[in-house]
């Protein structure tokens, strides 16, 4: 029996209880992570407070090790279950006590492409930095993307492609949205590996996410910058 077969989370204090949090969202345990959450909760701390200090905090070591090359995409895989096994006893919480969000994102990948594995992570990861999110999954055509913005009343519009021959797609995009005069209602957001900031910047998004850590951390600098210009103006 190893070491850590022997922990029983509900004996550690909080700040231990939270490093240990850290440690099993790293390595993938969704049910020692539901046990946490549950714990945390027990001993009367705020959903919110659960989700920004433990699992978005955990969440944020994982992200970084993954865009730096130490995690890989299977690892990533399975903390983001595990956190969603967190997410999803503290989300009916969260939505009582109307806890502060970060923004609303509707994703998906762009018509003529199936690839999703990407995406899915951008979205869980974003999910775990506190945003909301409406996936359209994949071969999503523009109709698809501008119906549920307004139906979401999103903040931000992410989408992905794979391909070469699909990327273009998103100017497509971009430019339906000019036309119609929305362009500028929203943050446009996009990602795939054969993208990069020049293209971004070419097709007329806000950003290019070199990855799901960047996405999260781009996604929250424009959502603070917005903000901001409410606040001014
Ligand atoms: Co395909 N595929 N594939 N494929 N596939 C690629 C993309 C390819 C580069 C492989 C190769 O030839 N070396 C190549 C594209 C070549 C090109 O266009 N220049 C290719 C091809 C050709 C094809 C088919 C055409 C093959 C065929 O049928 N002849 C076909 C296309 C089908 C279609 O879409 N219409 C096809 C099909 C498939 C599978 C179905 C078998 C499978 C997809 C399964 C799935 O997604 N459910 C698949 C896979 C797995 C790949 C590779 C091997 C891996 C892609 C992946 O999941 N990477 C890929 C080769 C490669 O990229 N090395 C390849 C892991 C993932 C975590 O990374 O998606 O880059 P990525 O996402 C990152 C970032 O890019 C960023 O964050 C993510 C996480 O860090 N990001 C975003 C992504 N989206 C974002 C959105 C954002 C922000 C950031 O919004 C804000």
């Amino acid at each position: 029996m190893s070491d850590e077969d022997d922990i029983v989370l509900s004996e550690l204090d909080d700040e231990e209880l939270v490093a240990q949090m850290f440690d099993d969202l790293y390595d993938g345990l969704k049910d020692e992570i539901m046990e946490a959450t549950e714990i945390l909760l027990e001993r009367g701390w705020q959903p919110y407070e659960v989700l920004t200090k433990a699992l978005v905090g955990g969440m944020t070591i994982v992200g970084n090790d993954f865009r730096d090359g130490i995690l890989f995409v299977p690892e990533v895989l399975l903390a983001a279950n595990a956190m969603k096994g967190g997410m999803s006893i503290l989300k009916p919480l969260l939505a009582e006590t109307g806890a502060p969000r970060m923004g609303k994102m509707v994703i998906g990948t762009v018509k003529g492409d199936i690839h999703d594995i990407g995406k899915n992570l951008v979205a869980m990861m974003m999910e775990g930095a506190g945003f909301e999110i409406v996936d359209l999954g994949i071969n999503n055509p523009v109709e698809n993307y501008l119906e549920a913005l307004e139906r979401e009343q999103a903040d931000i519009l992410g989408m992905s492609a794979l391909l070469t021959t699909t990327m273009p797609y998103m100017k497509v995009v971009i430019d339906t949205m000019k036309e119609k005069g929305i362009r500028d209602d929203y943050i446009v957001l996009v990602g795939g590996a054969p993208l990069n900031e020049e293209f971004g910047r070419a097709i007329g998004a806000d950003a290019y996410c070199r990855d799901a850590a960047v996405a999260v951390e781009t996604a929250k600098d424009f959502v603070a910058r917005r903000h901001n210009q409410m606040a001014a103006g």
